[in-house]
């Protein structure tokens, strides 16, 4: 609760700064989903300002949010769980398929194409201080076109 509490202060303080670092979001999508299926992931293209860390989030559509990331192990595609993803001041991370994504766990329906997603990222600047970001990803599969 306090920790929460502290998360929206802290993001009303940036929206009143033109001074604060700050994250842009490009490209932002979810990858729709089948009925029934309990996990999705989410891409995007994150540019920060400053050196900062995305150290999570969260949706509506979901009720786990978690920061992943996949590799090649031995011929297997593995996934990993990441604590945080850094973000380097002036470079653009790259979420994207077969690589870094948010996963979105626990799904609380189907996600079907064209379905607008809010996702709430948390990321926390060489301070400490954290700042929730808003965006809104839309949901597509990939390879319909
Ligand atoms: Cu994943």
């Amino acid at each position: 609760m306090q920790r929460s509490l502290a998360l929206i202060l802290a993001s009303c303080l940036f929206a009143s700064s033109t001074l604060a670092d700050s994250v842009k979001i490009d490209n932002a999508w979810v990858r729709a989903t089948a009925p029934g299926q309990k996990v999705a992931a989410g891409f995007m293209e994150l540019t920060a300002d400053a050196d900062m860390t995305l150290v999570g989030g969260s949706s509506p559509i979901s009720k786990k949010f978690e920061l992943h990331y996949m590799r090649m192990q031995d011929g297997v595609m593995e996934m990993r769980q990441m604590r945080e993803i850094k973000l380097p001041k002036g470079k653009t991370v790259s979420l994207e398929p077969g690589d870094l994504h948010v996963m979105f766990i626990d799904l609380n329906g189907q996600i079907k194409p064209g379905q607008m997603v809010p996702i709430t990222l948390i990321v926390q600047g060489a301070d400490g201080k954290q700042q929730q970001l808003v965006v809104q990803a839309e949901a597509y599969k990939p390879g319909g076109h």
